[in-house]
């Protein structure tokens, strides 16, 4: 038995990295019992003979979109044009891995295509996101990104179009495929079609499939004030306040103030849809 890490995953073929070898392994029908099937980024126990998976080992963290385990950060790769920035899409992505407990960094794209006055307008945004403690940078701080990601297993996700694949052949001179959004419909065509790790450098960088909208649904009431991070600085008159219909709450005084209004606007969207 040996131990190794799940860099890719086609239905049932499971690629697994042993000692920087490659095996092309299937898993056992154990899983599908325990209904708890190997994901891309496990640690897993494989016969190498048999070409099996045999065990998963206990996982650091899990994330159903992107399907992906055991990472230490998370890239938003997010494009200001072609696909139009969606300030909604990337408040949800990053409550998704708040929920998760996962580490996000945002990654714009694209700022070749705006104008000053629209990269100004942004900068100003930008900078709320800095200050509540996200980092951010753009895809061309390639040397800054890459002394950040340093030793880190990464998954980069975000809409269909937005640059990841894109962004990992210019980290790592390689060759996945990308392709021109379409401009009719101005959204991402689906390129990427698996979620695979691949090694860089001195750090691991995971390619997933982009999506046009994600579900948040999962998450209750009560816990999605806790994703949006800078809320819990205010203090409410109500202990289980959610900044909603409330009297005397901290967060709705500051909105459009210390809190952009944006972030406030798009906090009550998905509480509604959580209705
Ligand atoms: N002008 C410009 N184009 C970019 C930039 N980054 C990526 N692109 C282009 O955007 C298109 C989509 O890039 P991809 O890397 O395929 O996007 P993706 O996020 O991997 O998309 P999916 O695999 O569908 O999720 C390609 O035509 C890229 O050349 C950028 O910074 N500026
Ligand atoms: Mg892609
Ligand atoms: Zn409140």
């Amino acid at each position: 038995m040996s131990k190794g890490r799940i860099i890719k995953q086609i239905s049932n073929l499971y690629t697994v990295l042993v000692d920087d070898k490659i095996y092309d392994c299937r898993s056992c029908g154990k899983f599908r019992l325990d209904k708890m099937s190997p994901v891309v980024g496990d640690i897993v126990n494989v016969d190498l003979t048999r070409k099996y998976i045999i065990d998963i080992l206990p996982r650091k963290n899990y994330i159903l979109r992107p399907t992906i385990s055991n990472i230490d950060l998370c890239l938003i790769v997010t494009a200001l044009k072609e696909p139009d920035l969606s300030l909604n899409l990337l408040d949800k992505q990053l409550c998704n891995l708040f929920y998760n407990k996962i580490k996000p960094v945002i990654v714009l794209t694209k700022i070749d295509l705006l104008t000053k006055n629209e990269l100004k307008k942004y900068n100003n945004i930008f900078n709320y996101y800095k200050k509540i403690g996200i980092a951010v940078f753009y895809n061309t701080e390639l040397e800054k990104l890459e002394k950040y990601l340093s030793g880190k297993v990464v998954a980069l996700t975000g809409q269909s179009g937005a640059g990841k694949s894109t962004l990992i052949n210019k980290i790592g001179n390689i060759n996945l495929k990308t392709a021109e959004i379409s401009k009719a419909l101005g959204r991402g065509k689906h390129t990427t079609r698996h979620t695979e790790i691949h090694q860089i450098k001195d750090f691991w960088l995971a390619d997933t499939p982009g999506f046009s909208s994600l579900d948040i649904t999962n998450i209750k009431k009560q816990e999605l004030k806790n994703t949006f991070i800078e809320f819990n600085n205010y203090q409410c008159k109500f202990k289980d306040c959610i900044h909603y219909k409330e009297i005397d709450c901290g967060v709705k005084k500051e909105v459009g103030k210390e809190i952009l209004l944006s972030r406030y606007e798009d906090y009550c969207k998905f509480l509604e849809e959580l209705k």
